[in-house]
């Protein structure tokens, strides 16, 4: 069975429309990695290496345009701090102070990473050394070299008011063709989503190693 490594079900219900899978939760070595791919790619060895089952590790977050990227890959532990009312209001004081008018826009990206300890033709490690390097100080040598299969999706919108009470996490601030995320029913969501676009990649890639 292909195991979802995450501790959040947001994610493993948007995940289901797509494949079949269960959730795992393991806590993986978050690495501090400026992008997505690096942290999602390392989890991903880690998890396999301790589940010996095929694993999707999904890393996701919200990049403020006039925030210069932020949260990003801190978009966790920016919800859990300082909420997603206070992100909502920097990204609106920052429009303000520079006074373009422009609208507060953002975009939700999310890279999903495969191992199943067996080969294939992996993605290019996304900054390869570095990740080495930080396998290394994590103390995760073992997993080093095992091939991973990244999935990448985009999605792009604005910062608004908080409306809707469905999706989780930043969803109810992201607005996309006039409807927040937490407006939309998880369907919905997935049809136009970052984590819809890459488990559609996915998707179709399972698909076609089972032909
Ligand atoms: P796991 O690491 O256990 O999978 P997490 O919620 O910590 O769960 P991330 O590390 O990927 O997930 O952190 C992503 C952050 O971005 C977190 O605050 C999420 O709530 C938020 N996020 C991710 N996808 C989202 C989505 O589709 N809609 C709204 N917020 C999202
Ligand atoms: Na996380």
């Amino acid at each position: 069975m292909l195991r979802y490594v995450t501790t959040n079900e947001g994610k493993v219900r948007e995940a289901r429309a797509y494949i079949d899978c269960d959730p795992l939760d393991y806590d993986y070595t978050e690495v501090q990695a400026p992008d997505l791919g690096t942290i999602a790619a390392h989890g991903a060895r880690e998890a396999y290496t301790h589940a010996d089952e095929p694993v999707i590790v999904d890393d996701a977050g919200l990049f403020v345009d006039s925030l210069d990227g932020f949260p990003g890959p801190y978009s966790a532990y920016v919800e859990d701090t300082l909420g997603v009312e206070r992100v909502r209001r920097l990204a609106t004081n920052q429009e303000d102070e520079d006074g373009s008018g422009e609208d507060n826009r953002a975009a939700f990206r999310c890279v999903l990473a495969y191992c199943d300890g067996g080969s294939f033709d992996a993605s290019p490690d996304p900054v390869d050394r570095d990740d080495r390097a930080l396998a290394a100080a994590a103390g995760d040598e073992s997993s080093e070299g095992l091939p991973v299969k990244l999935f990448e999706g985009v999605v792009r919108g604005r910062i608004v008011p908080a409306r809707g009470d469905g999706g989780f996490g930043y969803d109810p601030i992201f607005e996309h063709d006039g409807t927040t995320f937490a407006e939309m029913g998880t369907e919905e969501k997935n049809a136009v989503s970052h984590r819809g676009r890459a488990l559609a990649s996915f998707g179709e890639w399972l698909d076609e190693r089972r032909e």
